[in-house]
């Protein structure tokens, strides 16, 4: 229970409108966007101002309250999401949405934590530059969220994720103080790379409000492709050829497995589907030129006519339009959705070295087949990032809430540690862009290097002493023991 006075002078700070309290209007604070956890919460603050946010750490570090920093709602794993019965306070960035500066000739904009993905991009386009980070839910993410996830989406092969992007933080740390690291600069070797500590941290460390990032020349046009492959395998050796070939300009490769374009068919209505018959993958490509369009693709389709011919592709369409274009993303955007429409899942967000990707997949399926029979692996994702979404759906027509769906979800956490013990044999990640979250605290204590664990440890108890940030996300136990030395 938190005092009223503290609840009143919290309150204060961010003056009417500012604040929420009732059960109906905190309601959407609580629940995570996969609706895997719901917490409560006493007070949701909306504060305006980078002073605002300060004001809130200060009193929250006198007053011993932890603070849950939200952004769009969009973890995949209840980053933002406070826990039930802890008296936590949700901290919105939702009005701290300026676009602070757009620097066309330096190649930088400088933002406000709170403004939508969306919004950075659109605000860079009309500046004639590019933002180039992407992500299927770009209109609802705020940058505080990309930045603090180190968000990743299908640009990363040539742009990298978040971390890439950044050339300047300014981060609200616990006790209120303010870390103003909004350079424009490309280059500034002194010392330490603060900003870095806050990157991917999820709010554990402070508030990040605003950012200064990276942009780019605006490609002057697209070449998008829809390839149809014999699998996974089959993608990687297409990658590499590609690669060689195209360099840079290839800026997404997407893999999509019969399985996940068949739950689409299903589910999706809008979609359009540009082969008459199935094949058992596809790989979704683009290229960004800044040359003349017409002569890339002139090289694109001489190149996919010698791949068909020697059969190491199946099928090919080229995207003539920009609806064109729209429609083959959307196919592979509307996977999530599809899985989630057809019940139950069992997620895994995994990387691996891009070579393992195929002898590792012939593995996990066996894994997949011993523990769960029947049930469908639908592995789709960045694999020009070795990024798999490495998703299994129960057996076809398994019904929503029924016994047998509730034995499949059963079986979770067995065929997680397995698949995820075999991704740690390849040198994998057991998360690669969706972060830790509360979700998987235990993954990172199971997996994680110890030295890192342990620093992560001493750098949390360094920055936030009282764990007031977040508590429960990332790292969570706490205190730490010395670092041998
Ligand atoms: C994507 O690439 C997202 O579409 C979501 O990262 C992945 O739902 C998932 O597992
Ligand atoms: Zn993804």
């Amino acid at each position: 229970m938190l005092h009223a006075i503290t609840l009143q002078a919290l309150k204060d700070i961010v003056g009417p409108g500012g604040w929420l309290e009732t059960t109906a209007d905190t309601a959407p604070y609580c629940h995570d966007f996969r609706n895997l956890y719901a917490g409560t919460t006493p007070l949701v603050l909306r504060p305006d101002s980078v002073h605002g946010v300060a004001n809130i750490l200060t009193l929250c570090t006198s007053s011993r309250i932890s603070v849950v920093p939200y952004g769009g709602n969009t973890s995949y794993c209840g980053g933002a999401t406070p826990r039930a019965k802890h008296a936590e306070i949700v901290l919105s960035l939702e009005r701290l949405k300026r676009i602070r500066d757009v620097d066309a000739a330096g190649y930088t904009i400088t933002v406000d934590a709170g403004c939508t993905l969306a919004s950075v991009q659109a605000a860079a386009t009309e500046s004639r530059r590019y933002f180039p980070l992407s992500l299927g839910s770009e209109g609802t993410c705020q940058i505080g969220g990309n930045l603090s996830t180190n968000a990743g989406g299908t640009a990363v092969l040539r742009y990298g994720m978040m971390r890439d992007l950044v050339l300047g933080l300014e981060v609200v740390l616990p006790d209120g103080s303010v870390l103003n690291q909004l350079t424009k600069l490309r280059k500034d070797n002194t010392g330490y790379d603060c900003k870095q500590l806050f990157l991917g941290a999820e709010g554990t460390l402070g508030v990040i409000t605003g950012a200064c990032l990276k942009l780019f020349p605006q490609p002057n046009d697209y070449i998008t492709a829809l390839i149809a492959v014999d699998g996974l395998a089959a993608a990687v050796q297409l990658l590499e050829t590609i690669r060689n070939q195209f360099g840079d300009s290839l800026e997404a490769f997407e893999y999509i497995p019969r399985a996940a374009y068949e739950l689409v068919l299903k589910h999706c209505s809008q979609t359009v589907f540009p082969f008459d018959h199935p094949y058992s993958g596809y790989v979704l490509l683009e290229l960004a030129t800044s040359a003349l369009a017409s002569e890339y693709t002139a090289l694109l389709e001489s190149f996919l006519e010698v791949h068909l011919a020697d059969r190491t592709i199946r099928d090919v369409v080229l995207a003539r339009s920009g609806l064109q274009r729209d429609n083959l993303w959307l196919l592979r955007e509307s996977i999530p959705r599809a899985q989630t429409l057809e019940g139950a899942s069992i997620k895994h967000d995994i990387s691996l070295p891009i070579a393992q990707l195929g002898p590792f997949s012939d593995k996990a399926r066996s894994i997949i087949d011993r523990l769960l029979p029947q049930a469908r692996v639908v592995a789709y994702g960045h694999v020009g990032d070795g990024n798999l979404h490495f998703n299994i759906s129960p057996p076809v027509n398994t019904i929503k809430g029924s016994t047998e769906e509730r034995a499949f979800l059963s079986r979770q956490k067995d065929v997680t540690c397995e698949l995820l013990d075999l991704v740690t044999s390849f040198n994998g990640s057991f998360s690669a862009e969706h972060g830790i979250g509360q979700l998987k605290v235990p993954e990172l204590e199971r997996y994680e290097d110890p030295t890192a664990l342990q620093l992560m440890r001493v750098i949390k108890q360094a920055i936030d002493p009282l764990n007031i940030m977040n508590p429960g996300k990332v790292i969570a136990s706490l205190p730490v023991k010395r670092l041998e030395t």
